[in-house]
């Protein structure tokens, strides 16, 4: 009988020590950092910790998640070692009204780090959600504090579905991960590609405004152009034509009238089970 050894994958660490040194960043990954085996929601505890000052750029991720969260009290599936569970801590330059873009400049990021490190052709599909192939391999979550001078932190939250069983069977036909297309690389290399552009382009945000992003932001859109379902507090159907400058997507529905959506779910044409 042959002996089987199994272990854990150290070549996939995330322990600080092995990425902090990649950094290229001025000060995105560059405060405290929490690095744990087991987390309730890395949400939940960075945001314990900007209210307790934590710095702009400090992070929290984790191997797995016992109660990680979706948006509108969903849950998000975080299994050990599948993922890149992750939350940084901004505390941006913006006007309260503005805060919703950062969940666009997340979405921009990421898509930038994932074709970075693997070359795969990702999709931002308003206003959370990156997809491949039409199937969704990365969710964003923000929770802000407003204080009196305005916005006092924003948390980023980013599941990104790095190996096949970040999500369960039944998800199977609306998720999917980086390695039902590549071998996965080590999440480090995707974390600190993700820091670098989340700064780069939360700085521009801050000192031009959402239209210096806008055009790049199209580039890698897949709900911009597209027939889209808007459900929730109103139904319709039309055809998603742009965003303005507080993050809304801008609906021109069947009767002609364009029409801005806040929240709510949006669905595309032929991304993520919508045919
Ligand atoms: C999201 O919500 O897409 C936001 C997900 C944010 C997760 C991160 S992980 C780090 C940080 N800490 C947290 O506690 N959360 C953040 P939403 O658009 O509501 O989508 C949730 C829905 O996606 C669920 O109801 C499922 O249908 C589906 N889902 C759950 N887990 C998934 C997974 N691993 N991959 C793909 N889809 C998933």
């Amino acid at each position: 009988m042959k002996w089987c050894i199994i272990m854990p994958d150290h070549n996939d660490s995330l322990s600080a020590a092995t990425w902090q040194p990649l950094l290229a960043t001025r000060y995105m990954g560059r405060g405290d950092a929490l690095v744990l085996a087991e987390a309730t929601s890395t949400n939940t505890l960075l945001k314990e910790m900007a209210l307790r000052g934590a710095v702009a750029g400090s992070l929290c991720l984790c191997e797995t998640q016992t109660a990680g969260k979706g948006r509108l009290g969903r849950s998000w599936h975080s299994p050990a070692g599948q993922g890149l569970w992750l939350s940084v801590l901004l505390r941006p330059r913006l006007k309260p009204e503005q805060a919703p873009l950062v969940t666009l400049c997340a979405a921009m990021a990421m898509e930038q780090a994932v074709r970075e490190v693997t070359g795969l052709d990702t999709r931002i599909k308003w206003p959370n959600d990156l997809v491949l192939q039409g199937k969704k391999l990365c969710g964003i979550l923000l929770e802000i504090g407003f204080g009196a001078e305005g916005i006092d932190y924003i948390i980023v939250g980013t599941g990104l579905n790095v190996r096949r069983g970040a999500y369960p069977a039944e998800l199977a036909h609306q998720a999917t991960s980086i390695e039902d297309h590549r071998t996965p690389p080590p999440r480090r290399k995707l974390l600190v590609h993700y820091l670098a552009a989340l700064e780069d382009i939360i700085t521009r945000l801050e000192n031009e405004g959402f239209p210096a992003l806008a055009k790049a932001y199209r580039a890698r859109s897949c709900t911009l152009g597209s027939q889209v379902h808007v459900s929730g507090s109103v139904d319709f159907t039309g055809v998603a034509e742009a965003i303005d400058e507080t993050g809304a997507l801008l609906v021109r529905d069947e009767t002609g009238e364009l029409r801005r959506v806040l929240a709510g779910d949006v669905s595309v044409r032929g991304v993520m089970g919508y045919v």
